[in-house]
């Protein structure tokens, strides 16, 4: 790394390499996709453009405060007749992207660093944070095999994951995720509550006021 770009992204380093375990089978891997970037990054330029980010209406007829758009053979979709995976983008009708190798790789790798061998996704859902947006605590649970365990990759501006328990009501803990963060949950994890607290203004030299998370999931 030469030193301009060490520099760049010298906030992004203190815990790069550490781990904060968030429970037996959840861990989040500091930076673990910073090596990564550079690929992802083009990648998911190239994700957006066939497939925009967009706001998608909850069940209950709310617009969600962060577009998404997703790659890979499924994708997560939301509207008034409620949450689900399908194989084509609603707005085109077309398929969806196809996974970006870069994804796949960085999704694989850290499912195992974390203790799952074998992760092959199928759903790739790219979320898109501006300052103020945010998600209420839930529950994963449109998946087929909840034996899987879900991979969620942060780029850009700080967030902070609420990190719940297996009922709504359970206290969350509140865990910061930075630029290159990765949160690994399955297993008697898998069902946790969790969620992102609102959005703060912040400047990152990639990505301007924005957070975008990946969330990887085996959905069929
Ligand atoms: C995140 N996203 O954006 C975490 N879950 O960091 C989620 O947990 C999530 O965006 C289910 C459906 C959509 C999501
Ligand atoms: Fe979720």
């Amino acid at each position: 790394m030469n030193i301009v770009t060490a520099d760049l992204f010298a906030d992004d380093l203190p815990l790069a390499g550490s781990r904060t375990p968030l429970g037996p089978q959840a861990v989040v891997l500091r930076g673990f996709a910073l090596g990564r970037v550079a690929a992802l990054w083009p990648a998911l330029q190239q994700v957006i453009a066939r497939a925009p980010l967009r706001h998608m209406v909850t069940p209950g007829g709310q617009a969600m405060s962060v577009p998404l758009t997703n790659c890979g053979l499924l994708g997560w979709t939301s509207s008034r007749a409620g949450y689900r995976y399908q194989g084509t983008d609603p707005d085109s009708g077309l398929s969806w992207p196809p996974m970006p190798g870069a994804f796949l790789a960085l999704a694989r790798d850290a499912a195992a660093e974390a203790g799952f061998e074998r992760f092959e996704p199928d759903a790739c859902l790219v979320n898109r944070y501006r300052p103020g947006a945010r998600l209420t605590l839930h529950q994963d649970r449109n998946e087929r095999d909840f034996g899987q365990p879900i991979v969620s990759v942060s780029l850009g501006v700080p967030a902070v994951f609420l990190w719940g328990g297996l009922r709504r009501g359970d206290r969350a803990a509140r865990v910061p995720l930075l630029h290159g963060d990765v949160a690994v949950w399955g297993g008697a994890d898998r069902l946790r509550y969790h969620g992102i607290a609102p959005i703060r203004e912040a400047a990152h030299p990639l990505t301007g006021c924005e957070r975008i998370n990946f969330t990887f999931r085996k959905a069929g």
